[in-house]
């Protein structure tokens, strides 16, 4: 074929495209068959087209200017809200390389499932070729990928997420590994039907093909199920090219912390989705002299450098970051990031034009239209946003951003830490023993469930790593890849300390022990003094704890019952966790790793 024969396009492929991404490009296309195509070049008039034509379509809605300039209003269909884990699967060559954890369906079966809905499935629409690095473009620890979609939507939130355009797509010659993702919405238009605001489909599929590198996306526009670049590519597809080149792609956010003595640390934090990560990376702290900047919210790729340390990138360049809950006394930081070029969706709108959702402020608006289009007042017992409404942002205009955030080689990881949403058990803060204890507690996380995904609210679930709906591989492999890491690192001598954390305990009364936010701060300064050697710890049965009076409480109105109680350690249901973890980890047959078996016994041995 002739690049001229599969050249179909209104805008052509900006000259000196690969001929791989060409060819691949005209594959779909044939299958997709869409009305136009149209290669992105990530300039800022190409964002104006894209936001201006769904702006007309409906699609966004312009918020008032003087309030908040340069953005727009997204609703969803109420039936495409967040993340679809009973739709996601994971499509290895063999089951056990998927895992207990994954759902799994053969890749020539998903193949033939995914090629009739593919076929034709664009007709009547734009199919955008977005290409885009993950990582400082050129970065040694940066990859890149291409989406088609057939959303304007997505393709112009990948542009605020990734670093998306031109010069990502020069990046890809010859011998170049690039993810292919493919993304439909499922929702063709014949010729003069009207399209809706928001275009998706009942069926969904959100599939990936780890030894292909291939991911496609069907029937949502939203979130992690259309934006393939999060976490299809960053975790589930970077999760098997990490275990295969060894490094790590992990659900975490990473921040640079400054101590009073003028020590820097990187911290990278794996918390499951909605439980916090955006808020610890936008910290301001309360103890005074120390500073915490933003590197990332919600994605780090770590690998060992030529130094033999760990060191860290945030592959993403966007913030898609919780509405509800951000205000300016919990998540300041995160309120003036999107002071305006801000993407929302499913947030309500005010009567002025601007945005609001539960917990932006005290007292509700009288008057709102909600997520869904009606009129909302305080009267009206649902929430006016949705509970996983969303802002996309880019993560240059947060004003804590660090300016080692796009450092090609990584900033130099000192401590991680783990944490999930448990309102019993698990103390403020707890360290690891050594490596592979910390390994155990990150295997060990479960987290009650929240709205970023569809479940029943509140459920507990086991969570390892905050990794269960991203790992793109067998969940145990991915423990022995972890201990694997720790035993390289160690050979040059500098592994992280590992920490585990939860800010969500909850008292008899039901409300939170702890004030959270930017009191997390406190919690920080315990963990990074330990990793200076500034403060002793006592040994409990399930790790290292603060010794009494060496977490940093002054000014804080905090009671002596409710520090006890916020990391009372009850025997009793120690055993009965021990017990669950027993059975998870009996899920994974023999390639549960003997070294965490090992540190289940130690628990036991503990708590007799
Ligand atoms: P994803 O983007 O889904 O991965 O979520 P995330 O992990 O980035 O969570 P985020 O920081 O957006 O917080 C989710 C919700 O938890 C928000 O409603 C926050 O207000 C709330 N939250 C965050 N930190 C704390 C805390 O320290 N204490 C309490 N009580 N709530 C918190
Ligand atoms: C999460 O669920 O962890 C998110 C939102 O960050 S989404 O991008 O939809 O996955
Ligand atoms: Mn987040």
């Amino acid at each position: 074929m002739s690049i001229a024969e599969i050249t179909r396009t209104d805008t052509p492929a900006p000259e000196g495209t690969h001929r791989s991404v060409f060819e691949w490009v005209d594959t779909i296309a044939d299958l997709t068959r869409p009305d136009r195509i149209v290669w992105c070049n990530g300039s800022q008039s190409e964002w104006d087209g894209l936001v201006n034509d769904m702006v007309k379509a409906g699609t966004l809605t312009k918020l008032n200017a003087e309030h908040r300039p340069y953005s727009f209003l997204a609703r969803s269909d109420p039936n495409d809200v967040a993340r679809v884990e009973a739709r996601t699967f994971i499509c290895s060559e063999k089951e056990d390389d998927a895992g207990p954890t994954n759902h799994w369906v053969a890749p020539d079966e998903m193949r033939a499932t995914l090629h009739p809905l593919f076929e034709g499935s664009m007709q009547g629409r734009t199919m955008y070729v977005v290409p885009f690095s993950m990582g400082p473009i050129g970065s040694p620890l940066a990859k890149i990928g291409v989406q088609v979609t057939d959303s304007a939507y997505v393709a112009a939130s990948m542009g605020v997420m990734t670093r998306m355009g031109a010069k990502a797509l020069a990046r890809i010659g010859d011998k170049t590994e690039w993810v292919r993702a493919i993304h439909s919405v499922g929702a063709p238009l014949s010729p003069g039907e009207r399209d809706v605001p928001w275009p998706s489909n009942d069926t969904k599929y959100i599939t990936h093909f780890p030894e292909t590198r291939e991911i496609w996306s069907y029937g949502s526009a939203y979130g992690g199920n259309a934006l393939l670049a999060k976490k299809s590519f960053a975790l589930r597809i970077a999760s098997v090219i990490a275990r295969d080149e060894g490094w790590l792609a992990e659900h975490m956010l990473i921040i640079k912390v400054t101590n009073p003595r003028g020590r820097v640390f990187h911290v990278a934090a794996a918390f499951p989705s909605a439980c916090g990560k955006t808020n610890l990376a936008m910290l301001q702290s309360t103890v005074p002299g120390w500073k915490v900047e933003t590197i990332g919210d919600d994605i780090a790729w770590l690998g060992r450098g030529e130094d033999g340390r760990l060191r860290a990138i945030n592959p993403e360049a966007g913030f898609f970051g919780v509405a509800p809950g951000t205000g300016w006394q919990s998540n300041p930081t995160a309120m003036e990031t999107i002071w305006g070029n801000t993407i929302f969706t499913n947030v309500a709108l005010r009567d002025d034009g601007d945005v609001w959702w539960e917990g932006m402020s005290e007292k509700a608006p009288s008057h709102l239209i909600d997520w869904e289009g009606n009129d909302w007042t305080p009267a009206s017992g649902r929430p006016a946003a949705h509970p996983n409404s969303r802002f996309t942002v880019a993560a240059r205009q947060c004003p804590t951003i660090s300016d080692d955030w796009e450092d090609p080689q990584g900033v130099v990881i000192d401590a991680i830490i783990f944490g999930g949403r448990r309102a019993t058990n698990v103390p403020l803060v707890v360290e690891a023993r050594d490596w592979e204890h910390g390994v155990y507690l990150g295997a060990t996380i479960s987290s009650e469930r929240t709205a970023a995904a569809e479940g029943t609210l509140g459920e507990l679930r086991r969570d390892p790593f905050a990794m269960m709906p991203f790992v793109g591989y067998n969940m145990a492999d991915h423990w022995a890849h972890w201990l694997k890491v720790g035993a390289e690192l160690r050979k040059t001598g500098s592994v992280p300390r590992i920490f585990q954390v939860n800010w969500f305990r909850k008292g008899a009364d039901g409300s939170f022990l702890w004030p959270g936010f930017g009191e997390n701060s406190r919690v920080i300064e315990w963990m990074l003094e330990r990793v200076d050697g500034q403060v002793p710890a006592q040994e409990s049965p399930i790790g290292l704890l603060p010794q009494k009076g060496s977490l940093n409480v002054d000014g804080l109105d905090i009671s002596d019952e409710v520090l006890t109680e916020l990391f009372a350690i009850d025997p009793e249901s120690w055993r009965a966790e021990a017990d669950d973890t027993e059975k998870f980890f009996a899920t994974f047959g023999d390639r549960l790793p003997t070294p965490v078996a090992n540190q289940l016994a130690v628990l036991r041995k503990n708590l007799a």
